[in-house]
């Protein structure tokens, strides 16, 4: 996500943070490539005067220019603003005082409603909350099977009604009874939308809204949608009075600019973005976090957050002594394969990780699949312990046998130590902490 953008302001970053005197000429011609940088990757043009004019406000002056690191206090200043611009009031998600809450997904056809549905329920599982599914979209048959299939992948129950004289607000309706019945602490309701904003849209979701008063009304976008999602997003906000926002596809090549504007233009505050098509691929929204991360700086406290879900903590300071003694072997590797995995796409930690979001692209390509998953554990489980432990000692006639005994070739033998000394290397720069060292005292 953003990656077009974030690479840009770290260049522009780098060249004011590495000087030691700055003059005004310097910032306001930084802040003009700031100011391109950000109209190219589509933000809203108000939102980017505005956000320069801040800036510029903020960052000329002696108070700035003179101090020990002026490039840095502007950077800070800038990173002050973008949390600003992404902030709309209270991003956190509401409950009602007796069970179940009620929270009703809208948005227009294809946005990732269904999906953000299912991503929601695992969402508040993960939080002990139980969760009925309510498939209120009636329009297409398939949205249904879509919900429920959902619902059976991840063990979360689904309501659903399919007489054809029932109106999607008498299956909601029915559907917050049994919500009630069977104790769920979320009915989440699926709607239909449209190609485009209608009235007919409009008036359908303003009744079931008004009839069975949500806690939650949340629209879904489409980051790549750009411009277009903020106007949807502005009309549906008049229409059913939004309380908050789900950005999806923020994995895409997307430009971004829509995620940059929306909340500043509507007013409705981001609750959670969308990063991919799995059910788990949906974070909390957090606009300092975020802005952090747009300006190349890393969100290692989501990283933590992730890393805490999968790894247990004992496991993980034994991780660090490990990195720290360069004792890391294939063992470790093999475990922290199959952990990362279930962190995500390598790609998107690369890009939580302060300094290395450029280096991703890179990564990319060699994105770990469940396949190759597999075939490295047969790599490793086929050496001996002595091997594992000391990986260097493997020499071409060892790499033979573990090939043979895996069912695999010397090549991929071979491809896998290769990785693993890539990964040797890079925990080792991890552990000197360059990266985080220099975000720590760029922010004092
Ligand atoms: N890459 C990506 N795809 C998504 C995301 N959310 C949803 N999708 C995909 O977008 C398509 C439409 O999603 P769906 O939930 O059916 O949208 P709906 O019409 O609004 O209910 C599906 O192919 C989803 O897999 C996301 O965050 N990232
Ligand atoms: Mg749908």
């Amino acid at each position: 996500m953003f990656e077009t953008l974030t690479d840009k302001i770290t260049q522009i970053f780098a060249n004011i943070t590495n000087r030691g005197i700055l003059t005004e000429k310097d910032v306001l011609n930084s802040l003009r490539e700031v100011r391109v940088a950000l109209l190219e990757a589509d933000v809203n043009f108000k939102v980017v005067k505005e956000f320069i004019a801040k800036i510029q406000e903020r960052a000329i002056g002696r108070e700035i220019l003179e101090t020990l690191n002026p490039g840095q206090q502007v950077v800070k200043i800038v990173r002050d603003e973008m949390t600003n611009i992404l902030s709309a009031g209270d991003h956190s998600i509401k409950t009602q005082e007796t069970d179940p809450s009620v929270l009703m997904l809208v948005g227009l056809q294809g946005t990732g409603k269904t999906t953000t549905a299912a991503k929601l329920a695992l969402h508040f599982r993960g939080q002990n909350q139980s969760t009925l599914l309510v498939a209120g979209d009636l329009r297409r048959p398939a949205a249904i099977e879509q919900l429920i299939a959902l619902g059976n992948q991840i063990d979360i129950p689904v309501y659903s009604e399919t007489a054809k004289n029932l109106s999607p607000v008498d299956v909601i309706e029915n559907g917050l009874k049994k919500a009630k019945a069977i104790g769920a602490k979320w009915a989440i309701i699926d709607t239909a939308g449209r190609l485009n904003i209608d009235d007919n849209l409009m008036s359908e979701l303003s009744e079931i809204r008004s009839r069975i008063s949500p806690i939650e009304t949340i629209l879904v976008v489409d980051a790549m949608a750009g411009q277009d999602a903020v106007n949807a997003a502005q009309s549906f906000h008049e229409h059913v009075m939004l309380t908050g926002l789900i950005m999806t596809k923020l994995d895409g090549d997307s430009k971004g600019g829509a995620a940059l504007s929306i909340s500043k233009v509507t007013g409705v505050p981001i609750k959670f973005t969308g990063i991919g098509e799995k059910v788990d691929a949906l974070e909390v929204f957090h606009p300092d976090r975020m802005a952090s991360r747009i300006l190349g700086m890393g969100d290692v406290l989501t990283l933590i957050e992730k890393g805490e879900r999968v790894f247990r903590k004992d496991q993980a300071l034994e991780l660090q002594r490990k990195i720290r003694k360069s004792e890391f072997d294939l063992e470790d590797f093999l475990e922290q394969m199959k952990g990362l995995e279930k962190m995500g796409s390598i790609e998107s930690l690369m890009e939580m990780m302060p300094g290395l979001s450029g280096i991703k692209r890179k990564l990319a390509q060699e994105s770990i699949d469940t396949d190759k998953i597999k075939k490295i554990q047969a790599i490793i489980q086929s050496m001996t312990l002595h091997e594992r432990r000391n990986p260097k000692a493997i020499n071409g006639s060892r790499r033979k046998r573990i090939a043979l005994g895996s069912g695999t070739e010397p090549a991929d033998v071979n491809h896998l130590m290769n990785q693993f000394i890539q990964t040797q290397k890079m925990m080792k720069l991890f552990s000197k902490n360059k990266s985080a060292k220099s975000l720590m005292r760029m922010f004092g």
